[in-house]
């Protein structure tokens, strides 16, 4: 399906490149013979630790991470922003980039969009596109952070936590809206990140402003269709730099709790004070049934959006090895995985391929913990070997069992190398012609 802007564009050109099966296969018959001798040899290594390589090869085949839309543009900071040659324009040309993603990664089937940057003109059209290219569409997010052209009022004092009422009744309108988009794609959640709060201490009454917001959720909330989910996203500062509204995975909590079952928090790993311990608080809201999801990336100072697992691995893992752990005794555990990240110096796509697969990389890792001799240890309390349970996990090299899960699910075995060798960038530079964006700016 050709998208409808395409249609008088696409008269002068061909189909959107799409990189061609006998690609991959080529790509994949060049190392098939090394990855099954690399996997052979670690089936051998994990044996002796009691561990069966191909159960874990099937669980890495089933392991998925929703990508953002948001996050196949180049992104920028307040400072600037280098757009790349090929950047997608829209909606259909971010999902034929997302589809790039799944067609080498095999772990990325559902798309993540954002409303109203990716506000489609037919959705059932959209649904129809993403489908056709094997993608599903995952939580819908709002955006009450910005002004849009067409809105009566500003959030420049907030939105859903706004003093005054016609701007709350705005954004809530606003959520009810992608609620309905979200709806007619087939999207059975929405998460509610604000930026509201303040700059200066005395321009915001902390305990109104939280009444305010959970007034105004539950009027999402009453509108919330029976089988949709409701995350919400807390985080501790910026775009405001004194006082947040939803600021700790607490509020967060106390919110959730509050409005209902079908509220769950979401953590977003760069939301945190730094060195903040991410992995209790998974374990604590886990504890307390009120895990919902992730927005997964990484960072070093701040909101940074930084690619997952580039700056601390060890905490991907540890956060993992909390969700393997919950999942032992609750097998209905699902908390929803996505991507959250802003491309400044890299390439959208592989980066986004690179996170997908450390997530998988961290989740595999998770997988082989010994967590018999770890409780066992803990249990004696023997601190050493109780570390040294998880450490010998996280430094097990699973690559064969993530390539591995890749060619048996007729991804590449190398993506990054595929990508490269497709030459889907240059071909993407040449059908899309560089569009001006004003904006410098995160997303
Ligand atoms: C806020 C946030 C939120 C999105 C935005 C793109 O920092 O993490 O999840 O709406 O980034
Ligand atoms: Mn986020």
């Amino acid at each position: 399906m050709v998208p409808p802007r395409a249609l008088a564009y696409a008269a002068s050109m061909p189909e959107p490149f799409r990189i061609a099966r006998e690609q991959i296969e080529r790509h994949n018959a060049a190392r098939r013979a090394d990855l099954e001798a690399d996997h052979a040899h670690l089936g051998k290594q994990l044996a002796r630790r009691g561990l069966d390589v191909e159960r874990l090869t099937e669980a890495a085949q089933r392991f998925e991470v929703a990508v953002p839309s948001w996050g196949v543009g180049t992104g920028g900071t307040r400072f600037a922003r280098f757009p790349g040659p090929g950047e997608p324009r829209d909606v259909w040309e971010k999902l034929d980039d997302c589809a790039t993603i799944h067609q080498l990664g095999r772990a990325t089937p559902r798309v993540s969009l954002h409303i109203p940057w990716d506000e489609p003109e037919d959705p059932a059209a959209l649904a129809r596109f993403a489908k056709e290219r094997g993608l599903a569409f995952d939580a819908m997010n709002s955006n009450t952070f910005q002004d849009f052209p067409d809105a009566k009022h500003s959030y420049k004092f907030g939105s859903l936590t706004h003093t005054d009422p016609a701007v709350r009744a705005q954004a809530v309108e606003h959520n009810l809206h992608v609620i309905d988009v979200g709806k007619k794609l087939g999207s059975r959640s929405i998460t509610v990140w604000i930026g509201d709060g303040g700059n200066f201490p005395g321009q915001i009454h902390f305990r109104s402003a939280l009444e305010r917001y959970l007034e105004s959720l539950r009027a999402i909330h009453a509108k919330l269709p029976k089988d949709w989910t409701l995350f919400l996203e807390h985080k501790l500062y910026e775009p405001a730099l004194y006082s947040t509204v939803n600021n700790d995975w607490g509020t967060s909590y106390w919110c959730a709790r509050e409005l209902g079952e079908r509220v769950l928090c979401l953590v977003d790993l760069g939301h945190h004070a730094p060195n903040t311990n991410i992995e209790g608080i998974v374990a604590r809201l886990i504890h307390l049934g009120k895990l919902g999801g992730f927005h997964f990336n990484d960072s070093k100072y701040g909101d940074d959006d930084l690619d997952a697992g580039a700056i601390d691995p060890f905490q991907l893992f540890l956060i993992f090895n909390e969700l393997v752990d919950a999942a032992r005794s609750d097998p209905r555990f699902a908390p929803a995985y996505m991507l959250d990240q802003s491309h400044n110096a890299t390439h959208p796509i592989e980066s986004l391929l690179a996170s997908a697969m450390e997530l998988q990389r961290a989740y595999v890792q998770a997988l082989i913990v010994d967590r018999a001799e770890l409780a066992a240890h803990q249990q004696a309390n023997d601190v050493l070997l109780a570390h040294r349970a998880l450490k010998r996990a996280f430094t097990t090299d699973v690559e064969p069992i993530l390539a591995m899960a890749r060619l048996r699910s007729l991804g590449a075995i190398d993506p990054l190398g595929a990508f490269r060798a497709s030459g889907y960038r240059a071909r993407k530079a040449e059908e899309r012609p560089a569009f001006e964006s004003s904006r410098s700016g995160i997303v």
